[in-house]
């Protein structure tokens, strides 16, 4: 099977995703967005679509936040080394989340600018819309939801959240099951992305939850692994080891190290990613003018389809190689944004917080969904691809997983065949040629 998952990962970017991520000079047609890089769950960079918008200008300038923001309580992450929602071994290995403190934005802004590494971390954020609560004094300085984005997705955002912090501050590799606009208004963020087929690189395993608490008077942290033990499925990943250990990491994710190299893109203050749902990211930032980076991210609801189902059942194949030749080290390729991303990075990964969810469980509570239930036809497991190439809004991506189907024959795929054919037959409209 190692073989089939390869060819998996070269042909989606032979056949679709190619080497780079796209630029577009200006907003897209909602048309364009949705025919292009929506339906083809493929990463694009915009510039040009927020230069409306006074954040731009009046961010920069902590005064002009802590004036408008003074009276106003904010989620303040703290980690000693800006890891919150990663795997770290402080503590034997476990999945650390950050101590969050509610505290007004003024002396929440200075945790961030006076962060250390090694010490204290501050990151100001929270995934459940903080935007449009918290920072509500501001919300006039951007748009409620990126107009083209909302017309292509038929819904406006289900959360928007606000991101500031320092370049101590790293997020780990996870996914999203959003659909996800992210919009940098100060400063850099520098993502690596791997697409959804791309899994098994990401070595993702099951780790006990621990949480970090601050105790201001010592001014000591504290991390205690939660009771009753609760696990988390995380990517296990560090793209950027330090020297002492990147030879051991090399040597424990070859998957990674030595499959094709990560996506790279840097998004300045002023353009907008769109980033697909269920796509891989890591996520570094350089600080702008004010010594801080802040983004505004806009979470559309994602469509639970046929393309989810596949994916699914993907991660549900177990694939753990120790032994990928080197085909291609993405660390020493030429790429421009690649070095770019590596010169700054060049430290031990922090991280930032990030709700997350390999588990297909988000930890915000999702819209219970009307799947229609259609009931689940006798098939004599049929060629996939036959059954549904067809259907011409299916893409690339799916018919590449379709084709990695057909080639399964190990015993026990049969049950997995199956059962990727109910939920597929769950969660989107197609009929299965009924
Ligand atoms: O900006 C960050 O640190 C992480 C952003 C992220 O993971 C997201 O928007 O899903």
């Amino acid at each position: 099977m190692a073989k089939e998952i390869q060819n998996l990962w070269r042909e989606v970017r032979e056949l679709s995703l190619g080497t780079k991520i796209d630029r577009l000079d200006s907003p897209p047609s909602p048309l364009k967005f949705l025919r292009d890089y929506v339906s083809q769950s493929k990463p694009c960079v915009i510039s040009n679509a927020i230069s409306h918008w006074p954040a731009l200008k009046l961010w920069s300038d902590p005064a002009y936040l802590a004036g408008a923001l003074s009276d106003d309580v904010v989620s303040l992450h703290l980690t000693p080394n800006g890891c919150a929602d990663a795997v770290t071994e402080d503590r034997d290995l476990c999945f650390a989340s950050a101590h969050v403190e509610k505290v007004l934005f003024p002396e929440a802004l200075k945790a961030v600018q006076s962060s250390c590494k090694g010490q204290k971390v501050g990151y100001l954020q929270q995934q459940n819309d903080c935007f449009r609560t918290e920072y509500s004094m501001v919300a006039l300085d951007c748009d409620g939801e990126i107009d083209w984005a909302t017309e292509a997705f038929g819904c406006s955002p289900e959360a928007v959240n606000l991101w500031i912090g320092t370049d101590d501050s790293v997020t780990s590799f996870h996914k999203d099951h959003y659909e996800n606009l992210y919009a940098v208004v100060s400063g850099e963020k520098h993502f690596l992305l791997l697409p959804p087929t791309d899994v098994h690189r990401l070595y993702i395993e099951q780790y006990p939850a621990a949480n970090y608490s601050y105790h201001r008077d010592t001014e000591v942290f504290k991390l205690e692994i939660e009771e009753p033990v609760r696990h988390v499925p995380w990517s296990s990943v560090d793209p950027y080891p330090s020297p002492e250990k990147e030879a051991s990491e090399r040597l424990k994710y070859p998957l990674f190290f030595n499959g094709p190299k990560p996506f790279h893109c840097t998004v300045k203050a002023g353009e907008v990613l769109y980033l697909p749902s269920m796509w891989f990211h890591h996520v570094s930032q350089t600080p702008g003018d004010g010594g801080y980076t802040i983004a505004v991210n806009y979470w559309y609801d994602m469509q639970f389809d046929i393309k989810y189902a596949y994916f699914n059942f993907l991660q549900s194949l177990s694939y753990k190689s120790s032994t990928l030749n080197p085909v291609l080290s993405w660390r020493e390729d030429k790429d421009s944004e690649s070095s770019d991303a590596e010169r700054k990075s060049d430290k031990n990964s922090g991280t930032g917080s990030m709700v997350n969810f390999f588990s297909g469980v988000p930890n915000r509570t999702l819209k219970p969904r009307s799947f229609k239930q259609i009931p689940f036809p006798k098939t004599q497991n049929p060629p996939l691809s036959n059954v549904i190439s067809s259907e011409s809004k299916y893409m690339l991506l799916d018919s590449d997983i379709l084709g990695l189907m057909d080639c399964l024959s190990s015993p026990g795929t049969e049950d997995l065949y199956t059962s990727l054919a109910q939920e597929s037959t769950e969660t989107c409209d197609c009929c299965w040629g009924l």
